[in-house]
């Protein structure tokens, strides 16, 4: 019974975000435009535009490829009005912020990872250390809090003060409304060097009021991110249960080893996802990649994904192919058997 009721309160919390990001306008590009000369930068929604931005800047300045997704996303981490990503983010039903992140290295194949961690403000920092000075790959919660104060990594309050009060309204209403809920998002950066290695990251305060303890599938390797240094990288925004049970951001990625366009990729793991899942396209997921010659693309359940691409000569926000009202056939796990 209380399962349920938090389900059904994370639910309208999460639709709230994505009604949110329907709302602005972008270019849906054909698929032959969505190729660039690396550096290329996709991260998710528009607010990863200065993210990428910032990226871009690093690199040019010489940094590395995980200095640009450290610093590209920690743009959005240091962001206190992204009520999505950082501290400023949606708290978990006990009103605390608990954040989720992970980073990977094309070179090498190497990931860290962070999940439930506790008033620290970039997440995405304490999970590159993780791998860069740890034998592991994911630290949780009060283990990943004190390897995070033992790195001398900056903390933070643990709610923001506008999200405390909205925090305060839903506990005493007990109601989520999704206008108090909005921008349930995530920041997940892909991006492709000049000399073709591959990078990401990806980094939430995930579903609004979800049960303290919850991890969704932003810090999950080949669920919010995956890199393949030979192929390509991938992440995933949205409901993280429904990409976490399908290993979203690794299927995309294993389409493009097959041939697929990053686009195409996305959209068939999109197709793929709602022919076996009893919701179908009511899943509220939405992917990101980018190949190894710069060709990138999107894709999302509903119409309202929009993602950032950023070279050296664009800088865009752009609308992603929507999959509810295509005609592919049975979904919902109802196709023949
Ligand atoms: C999560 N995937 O924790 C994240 C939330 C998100 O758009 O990306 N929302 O489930």
């Amino acid at each position: 019974m209380r399962r349920r009721r938090f389900l059904s309160y994370s639910t309208l919390a999460f639709a709230g975000g994505i009604a949110t990001r329907r709302a602005q306008s972008a270019p849906m590009l054909p698929l032959t435009e969505l190729s660039a000369r690396p550096p290329v930068i996709v991260s998710t929604w528009p607010f990863g535009q200065p993210a990428n931005e910032a990226a871009l800047a690093v690199l040019k300045r010489g940094g590395s490829g995980l200095d640009a997704i450290e610093q590209g996303i920690g743009v959005t981490e240091s962001d206190p009005t992204n009520p999505s990503v950082g501290l400023g983010g949606i708290p978990n039903s006990a009103g605390v912020v608990q954040l989720d992140a992970c980073i990977m290295s094309g070179p090498g194949h190497k990931a860290g990872s962070v999940a439930a961690v506790e008033g620290f403000v970039h997440p995405i920092g304490i999970a590159r250390r993780v791998m860069e000075s740890t034998p592991h790959v994911l630290l949780v919660g009060e283990g990943a809090r004190a390897f995070a104060a033992q790195h001398g990594f900056q903390r933070g309050p643990k709610i923001s003060p506008a999200q405390e009060k909205a925090w305060q309204k839903w506990k005493s209403s007990q109601a989520t409304k999704a206008k108090d809920n909005s921008n349930h998002d995530t920041i997940a950066m892909v991006a492709l060097l000049p000399d073709g290695n591959l990078f990401g990251g990806c980094s939430t305060s995930g579903f609004g009021y979800k049960l303290p303890g919850r991890v969704g599938d932003s810090p999950i390797i080949g669920s919010g991110l995956y890199v393949d240094n030979e192929v390509g990288a991938a992440g995933a925004t949205g409901l993280g249960e429904n990409v976490m049970r399908y290993c979203g951001s690794f299927l995309v990625v294993e389409l493009m080893r097959q041939g697929l366009h990053p686009q195409e990729a996305c959209l068939e793991t999109i197709r793929r996802i709602a022919r076996l899942d009893p919701k179908g396209f009511d899943l509220a997921i939405n992917f990101i990649a980018l190949d190894k010659k710069g060709r990138f693309g999107a894709a999302g359940t509903g119409q309202g994904f929009q993602y950032a691409v950023t070279c050296d000569n664009f800088s865009k926000v752009l609308q992603s192919p929507g999959l509810t009202t295509q005609e592919i056939g049975p979904v919902g796990g109802n196709q023949p058997k």
